[in-house]
């Protein structure tokens, strides 16, 4: 079986809550890894993560040490980073045996060839501001800067902040449905270049909706905010989106 999640944002809201999220993910970890093959997070894994050459976040070790259990037993794990975790190196993969991606990516999974993102930097052809901010977070070079220029606690400090900032906006406005369009129109543009592509997977919009009918078929995973959702792709090439009851 393959599993699929996206933003659990570990380490976000007060200690308590940050506990709370992060023994949900790891009693679901605990669940699935009776029959999974492989586990695709999908981006936002944690609420903000940075990391430089010899200096990572503090926090969720618990759930970092869980990842590591699944893939000592075989299991693989594979991150696709989100706008929230776009700064990994190569700790997670040291660590904790992930396997990291920091590009949206396709994969041939029980018979089915499935396109994998997080959905953070599609069809935003027509938002030059968007299209600045993407380029400029994904510079090397600025990264490079960056790390020599602030001093780790300091880009926590702000990372954290703005992470938080943008996560309470979200809790005042619940997402509907309507904005997962730009993504399904990416998908539908991406199907008619890549006919051979079955299913798209995406996260980024916390709002989990799977319209089975259409063509391509696009399904959005949930946030674990409020109702931790998944899905997951049988042997037979069955795809499911799930709700984890805790
Ligand atoms: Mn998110």
């Amino acid at each position: 079986m393959f599993y699929f999640a996206s933003d659990i944002h570990l380490g976000a809201g007060t200690p308590a809550e940050q506990r709370e999220t992060e023994r949900v993910f790891i009693r679901w970890l605990d669940r699935i890894s009776a029959d999974a093959e492989a586990v695709f997070l999908l981006g936002d894994l944690f609420d903000f993560w940075l990391e430089y050459r010899r200096v990572a976040p503090q926090g969720c070790v618990r759930a970092l040490g869980k990842l590591a259990e699944l893939t000592d037993r075989g299991i693989r794990v594979v991150l696709f980073t989100g706008n929230h975790d776009m700064w990994v190196g190569d700790y997670l993969a040291r660590e904790c045996g992930v396997e990291l991606h920091t590009a949206p990516g396709e994969v041939t999974l029980a018979g089915k060839r499935l396109f994998l993102a997080h959905g953070d930097n599609m069809n935003i052809r027509r938002q030059p501001m968007l299209r600045l901010m993407n380029t400029l977070f994904r510079s090397r070079t600025l990264r490079f800067l960056f790390s020599w220029l602030v001093h780790p606690d300091m880009a926590m400090k702000f990372g954290r902040w703005w992470s938080g900032k943008s996560r309470k906006s979200h809790g005042q406005h619940p997402p509907t449905a309507a904005i997962t369009e730009p993504l399904r129109d990416y998908a539908r543009q991406y199907a008619e270049r890549h006919p051979e592509v079955d299913l798209f997977i995406f996260g980024h919009m916390h709002v989990a909706c799977d319209r089975t009918g259409e063509r391509p078929r696009v399904l959005h995973l949930g946030s674990w905010e409020r109702t931790p959702t998944y899905a997951v792709l049988d042997d037979a090439g069955v795809l499911t989106l799930k709700t984890f009851t805790r």
